[in-house]
């Protein structure tokens, strides 16, 4: 069995709401750890990635806020990753808010010809520093690993794109704005929005994003927003948006995705414990982890 090797990365300048970067501990303090070692998981925790504090956040002249830390604590994540990856090992990466995957996916799809990505999120995380309508990085990792957006996040790690459109299947998105909507079309991302999910039901929506990514990919990376799911299983998020998908659901996917053994990275991000209701968020984010690592209930 492979080695999980966790890296947390306390990272909260890709948006405006504090607590973010407390996400790891979170994660770590409910017991990650122990669930997957109970699973007979080797598990390795890396520690976190230093993230850089500036003096004053955020220069108002700047489009994309704190674009400079969020690059460089990107760019130590992505080589954290790699190397992960080059020890032929699993990586587990806990944020943090979602600008993270920037770093992950560049660390991550240097190991692949064709890397399938899962983005499951309430968002679409597909604009651009010309569509964004906040200025917030976490609203655009998906654009940027695509090779679209601002070329200090687009060239990470010194590559430009890191994924293909046709190997991403967004799930559970409910809030994208127009320039997202846009690009979807433009580019045939596949979407499951909250319409597909409450139509098709969860079991039929990811035996159809299986079959879509098993044929065409040689891994696939889980990016796992916690607002994808409903704020009631899950409030413990900056941007939490109603009519989500159900813990239940969730943990459906996340067995039907241990059933199908495709994934070969994962990141579970968002977490925001001051937010958070006696740390449920990062509860229900170590509960996933274990029904994606393969736990049964009987
Ligand atoms: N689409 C909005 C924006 O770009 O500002 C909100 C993005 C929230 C991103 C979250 C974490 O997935
Ligand atoms: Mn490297
Ligand atoms: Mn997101
Ligand atoms: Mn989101």
């Amino acid at each position: 069995m492979k080695k999980i090797s966790l890296v947390g990365v306390p990272m909260d300048l890709g948006q405006t709401r504090r607590g973010v970067d407390m996400g790891p501990s979170a994660i770590r303090y409910a017991g990650v750890i122990e669930r997957l070692e109970h699973l007979k998981y080797d598990v390795e925790d890396n520690g976190d990635i230093i993230i850089g504090r500036a003096e004053r956040l955020h220069n108002p002249n700047e489009r994309l806020k704190n674009l400079k830390l969020v690059a460089e604590g990107n760019e130590k994540l992505a080589e954290k990753v790699d190397n992960i990856l080059e020890n032929g090992d699993f990586p587990l990466v806990l944020g943090g808010d979602h600008s993270i995957a920037i770093g992950t996916l560049a660390g991550v799809a240097k190991h692949y010809k064709n890397l399938g990505v899962i983005w499951y999120d309430a968002h679409g995380d597909l604009n651009t520093e010309e569509t964004s309508p906040s200025g917030n990085i976490h609203g655009t990792p998906l654009a940027a690993s695509l090779g679209f957006g601002n070329p200090v996040l687009t060239n990470l790690h010194g590559y430009s794109p890191k994924i293909k459109p046709e190997n991403v299947v967004v799930i559970g998105a409910r809030a994208l704005d127009d320039g997202e909507k846009e690009l979807i079309k433009e580019q045939g991302i596949k979407v499951y929005t909250m319409h597909e999910i409450d139509r098709l039901g969860m079991a039929r929506v990811m035996e159809e994003a299986i079959d879509y990514l098993k044929e065409k990919t040689d891994g696939v990376h889980l990016s796992l927003d916690l607002d994808g799911l409903d704020p009631i299983d899950a409030p413990g998020v900056g941007t939490p948006v109603m009519g989500g998908i159900s813990y239940r659901e969730s943990h459906l996917a996340m067995e039907m995705l241990a059933e199908s053994e495709l994934i070969t990275s994962a990141e579970f991000v968002e977490v925001n414990p001051i937010l958070d209701e006696r740390n449920r968020t990062a509860k229900v984010a170590v509960a996933l982890m274990g029904s994606l690592f393969g736990e049964k209930l009987a």
